[in-house]
């Protein structure tokens, strides 16, 4: 983990987490970046992959290899071969922030999974259906945590509920959340 977490904080230094507006025009909770080709990005023009970071004007830092290495992983091991992530979204959580249950539908080929890693203070994952109004089941988190959502679970609503209070050595009173995707 160490590996990651130096990864990280080389990232961060070149492209810092910000907090973004939905297109509607609330300020997101979670501050966020990216890292690989394509970043996801929201503004009041909707949500979409860039290739550069609107902070900066200048590419999203390339991905670490430990990341790719990773996901790769991770992916093959649930059955998705050659999995080859362009797009790395890291979320950072404190008490409080939420992420509404939503589809992650931005991406060109759904046939390719998302593969997400959860670092620091636990949180709650919602786990909802193919429908907005779905009950959601709610699974806990913690740190280390790898998950791979593909197939026809691709495009089920999820989300996080706000989250609690907590310490963590490595994060502080943070969570910090990878979704690797093939986005271009
Ligand atoms: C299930 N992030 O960034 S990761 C997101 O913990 C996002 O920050 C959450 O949802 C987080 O879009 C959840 C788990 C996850 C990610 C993508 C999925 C679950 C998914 C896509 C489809 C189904
Ligand atoms: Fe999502």
């Amino acid at each position: 983990m160490p590996l990651l977490w130096e990864a990280l904080q080389q990232v961060l230094t070149q492209a810092p987490l910000r907090h973004m507006v939905t297109p509607g025009g609330q300020r997101m909770s979670v501050p966020l970046t990216n890292c690989g080709a394509l970043g996801w990005t929201s503004d009041r023009g909707g949500y979409r992959y860039r290739g550069d970071d609107p902070l900066s004007g200048r590419a999203w830092p390339a991905m670490p290899a430990a990341f790719a290495q990773l996901a790769r992983e991770a992916a093959a091991a649930a059955g998705f071969a050659g999995y080859a992530p362009d797009a790395c979204l890291i979320n950072c959580y404190r008490p409080g922030a939420r992420l509404t249950l939503h589809q992650d539908r931005n991406e060109r080929d759904f046939s390719q999974p998302i593969v997400s890693v959860s670092l620091g203070i636990a949180a709650t994952f919602l786990w909802g259906g193919a429908e907005r109004g779905d009950r959601a089941a709610r699974v806990p988190l913690f740190h280390g945590d790898v998950a791979v959502w593909g197939g026809v679970d691709r495009l089920r609503f999820h989300g996080i509920a706000p989250v609690r209070e907590a310490h963590h050595p490595l994060t502080g009173g943070t969570r910090i959340n990878f979704t690797f995707r093939r986005a271009g």
